[in-house]
């Protein structure tokens, strides 16, 4: 038996290379049972190095979407790749390249496709690169200046699940708590435990409150709150709270800064305005004496209000972070065991898990010569207005005029918002190159496509610093085509700038494998255990990490002793107005908790939805998308969206139609399933689905069900300058013709 591994599983295999997860993963995932037939999609899968023809012909920009391709050589692409690089350098300088090159790629330590490319471009002078993820940009920028931690810190810290379960008595679960979700961990998990744990919760009898439009799995109660609204309902239970004079006086003096105003704003006394149980109940769309009800429970009980991260992903996403955490503080339960704040439970397997965390070697970087960046998700922005000003965190910066923009391990066409806006966008760099195993829609609308391999295709380690299993992935099956590892592409491209020594230090790939194994032995050394040495790793497949159980209380020593073990905050407390965010005077994100309305939805206009496109349960994003178990979860090749059944009435739909979404920015097709236990304003398309827009009746028509194609394109606010996918109003109306083919799934046009 031999194992590999990826963000969602850990599995075995033996001569017939079917995987098997891991016997002791309680939950295994379903994103893994399309892997294997994904990786072995021939007809999806980039074979051979491939150009494309206008910009052979020396035409920069422009056609990069209808193009066709001619099939090269990979000392061809080599060279083409390195002279690119060379010229681009030369004539525009290090910061027109862009290397930013957001995605999840894979799992494995070593043949990680953006630390490969990065290594490879800051050697060969330097590149643009980005911040923050798509994950959670509002919280990352946020959390330094309210909780004086990063995001990072914070969920290393997060209050443990197993204390949860032993301590709380009331858990407001905002944007739900999920196992489809928790199906994925970056970098890699061994097991996936939190079905199991929320069983438990509910088995010890904690009240989870599932606050979401959606109910999901949630076993508890479930209040069907308006896409957008929760800062509205978390400062009614604030207003509420201190109206019965019962807020935690004594932790709000002691542990926090800044709530002076913000109780001001609750109570109405700033701006005429008391945020009651009947004003949120009117935003909210909830019942008023269920919130005052609520409000009345909370003081005095264990309770822990978590947020989902994909909360965030909205208009004014910094919003419900502030209210969260000033809700937890007015109830001052932070950093007792299991209860407090939390962010994140169930977005990703790791978040809460009671494990020791192991800082593992990876890929030692090279200083990048440029400090320039862009937020991630201002990349349209970028390529549209180089030159022009933006404000960011407090700063006034400039985007870079970008001329070479490499993608290796992500999918713009997958993450980002408005796609037809990012085709714009895409047609003004001079050159896009992408390293890429699958034809996904960015290697469709690249100059060159370098044909990388897939985690199957080779070997590497599995170490995530929160799993308590190393993994030794074992190539499972031979390279398709002519697909290589992006160290080889990168070594050889390095080459031919004469950098070759420089970028593999002189190894190949299982010397670099066999060098994160000695820095692992080492690090383990001063964690207190041994490992095995590399070549009875290799054969074993699996270590488990001894002891490896740890329960963690954030804040507990910052709220046993506040002077002693003060935050880095301005204040060295929780701020609950920030005095640095107010100073930046940004009308769409004020110093404390503030209501704001979003930019669409509110109100929401007669006939109209709510797009909720959260993440889908067959894939990791857009990848496995051609695999078996997310085409068989398709209805006629369709994406499906889940509509409540009352909604689908309205619109004369029924279970398995076909259905058409639209706005003012673009439409797609996709299949409907009756869902009940959601909100009937609400549409639900996960993400995912291969962006294939077509020409239908004269119109541009995307219709395989990507929900970027309505999604809209700005930041949550001038502080993060995050995406908001959440934020996104659409029409919806039977479609009765016929379905167009797919054209995503096959080889593109290549001479
Ligand atoms: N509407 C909407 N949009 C969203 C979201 C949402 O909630 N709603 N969520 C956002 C979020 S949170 C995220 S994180 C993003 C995710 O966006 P991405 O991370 O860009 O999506 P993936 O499909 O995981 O893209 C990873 C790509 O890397 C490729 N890859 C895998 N392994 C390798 C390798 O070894 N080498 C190379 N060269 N390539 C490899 C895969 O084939 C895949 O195409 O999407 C965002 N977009
Ligand atoms: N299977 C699978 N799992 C994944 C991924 C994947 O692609 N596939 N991607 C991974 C990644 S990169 C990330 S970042 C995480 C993201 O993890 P999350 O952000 O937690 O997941 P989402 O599915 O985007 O949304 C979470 C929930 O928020 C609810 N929601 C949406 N809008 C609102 C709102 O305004 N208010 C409230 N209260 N609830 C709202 C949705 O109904 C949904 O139930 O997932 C990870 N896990
Ligand atoms: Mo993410």
């Amino acid at each position: 038996m031999k194992y590999t591994a990826a963000h969602w599983g850990a599995y075995q295999f033996g001569d017939d290379g079917v995987l098997r997860p891991l016997q002791d993963d309680p939950q295994p995932s379903r994103v893994g049972e399309g892997w294997r037939s994904a990786s072995l999609h021939a007809a999806s899968r980039v074979l051979t190095p491939v150009a494309r023809k206008g910009w052979l012909n020396g035409d920069k920009g422009g056609a990069r979407c209808n193009d066709s391709f001619v099939a090269i050589s990979w000392d061809k692409a080599t060279e083409l790749a390195a002279t690119e690089l060379q010229r681009v350098h030369a004539a525009h300088g290090s910061q027109a390249i862009f290397g930013g090159s957001y995605g999840w790629s894979s799992a494995g330590r070593f043949h990680h496709a953006q630390s490969q490319m990065r290594r490879m471009l800051a050697l060969s002078g330097g590149f643009t690169s980005s911040r923050e993820t798509y994950s959670h940009a509002a919280a990352e920028v946020l959390f330094p200046h309210l909780l004086g931690l990063s995001n990072r810190a914070f969920q290393d810290d997060m209050p443990a699940m197993p204390l949860v379960a032993e301590h709380c008595d009331v858990l407001l679960a905002f944007g739900g708590i999920s196992s489809r979700t928790a199906q994925i961990a970056s970098a890699g998990t061994s097991r996936h435990e939190v079905g199991s744990w929320l069983q438990h919760l509910h088995e010890k009898g904690c009240r989870v409150i599932t606050i979401s439009p959606e109910r999901g799995e949630a076993l508890g109660e479930w209040w069907p709150i308006r896409p957008g609204t929760d800062t509205a309902l978390m400062l009614a239970l604030i207003h509420e709270t201190v109206a019965e004079g019962r807020e935690d006086k004594a932790f709000l003096t002691r542990c926090t800064s800044g709530w002076d105003s913000l109780r001001d704003y609750v109570m109405g006394m700033s701006d005429g305005v008391p945020k009651t149980a009947d004003w949120a109940a009117a935003i909210c769309d909830l019942p008023a004496p269920d919130i005052r009800a609520l409000a009345k429970a909370l003081p005095g009980k264990a309770s822990l209000v978590s947020l989902a991260w994909g909360m965030q992903r909205a208009d004014h996403g910094e919003q419900p972070l502030m209210a969260g955490l000033a809700l937890a503080c007015a109830l001052g339960q932070i950093g007792k065991p299991g209860t407090g704040f939390a962010f994140g439970y169930g977005s990703t397997a790791p978040v809460g898990r009671a494990a020791r965390l192991i800082p593992w070697p990876s890929l030692p970087k090279v200083l990048n010569p440029v400090s320039d960046y862009i937020p991630v998700a201002r990349i349209a922005d970028a390529l549209l207005h180089p030159g022009e000003p933006y404000a960011y965190n407090g700063t006034t910066r400039r985007y870079p005029d970008l001329k070479l923009v490499w993608w290796c391990g992500g999918n713009p066409f997958h993450h980002h918002q408005d796609l037809t806006r990012l085709e714009q966008a895409w047609a003004r760099p001079e050159t896009v190159i992408v390293n890429e195993h699958h034809w996904t829609a960015t290697a469709r609308r690249a100059d060159l496509v370098l044909p990388a391999t897939t985690a199957l295709e080779r070997d590497d380690l599995m170490m995530n610093r929160r799993d308590p299993t190393l993994i030794y992935m074992s190539q499972n099956h031979a390279p398709l085509g002519q697909a290589r590892d992006d160290f080889d592409i990168f070594a050889d491209i390095a080459e031919a700038l004469g950098l070759r020594n420089a970028f593999t230090e002189g190894r190949d790939a299982e010397g670099w494998i066999r060098r994160l194994w000695t820095q692992a032995e080492e690090v383990a050394e001063h964690a207190g255990f041994s490992l095995p040495d590399f070549d009875a790793f290799r054969s074993e497949g699996r270590f488990d990490v001894p002891d490896a159980n740890e329960e963690r209380t954030a804040f507990a020593d910052f709220v046993k002793d506040p002077e002693r073990s003060p935050l880095t905050t301005e204040s060295g407390k929780l701020t609950l107005t920030n005095e640095t965010i107010a100073d930046m005077g940004l009308s769409d994100c004020p110093g404390h908790a503030t209501w704001l309305p979003p930019v669409e939805g509110a109100p929401l206009e007669d006939g109209a939805f709510h797009l909720i496109s959260g993440q889908p349960s067959t894939r990791l994003h857009g990848q496995n998308d051609t695999g078996e178990t997310s085409r068989a979860a398709k209805i006629r090749d369709r994406e499906v969206a889940r509509l409540h059944p009352g909604a689908a009435a309205r619109l004369g739909v029924v279970d398995g139609d076909a259905v058409k979404l639209s706005n003012s920015r673009g439409a797609c097709l996709c299949a409907v399933a009756l869902e009940p236990a959601m909100r009937a304003d609400c549409i639900s398309l996960p993400t995912g689905a291969w962006y294939d827009v077509q020409t239908i009746d004269g119109q541009r028509l995307e219709v395989h069900g990507n929900p970027n194609v309505l999604t809209r394109d700005k930041g949550c606010s001038a502080l993060s300058q995050g995406n908001i996918a959440h934020t996104c109003v659409v029409r919806v109306e039977r479609w009765d013709k016929p379905l167009p083919p797919l054209t995503v799934t096959r080889q593109p046009k290549i001479d």
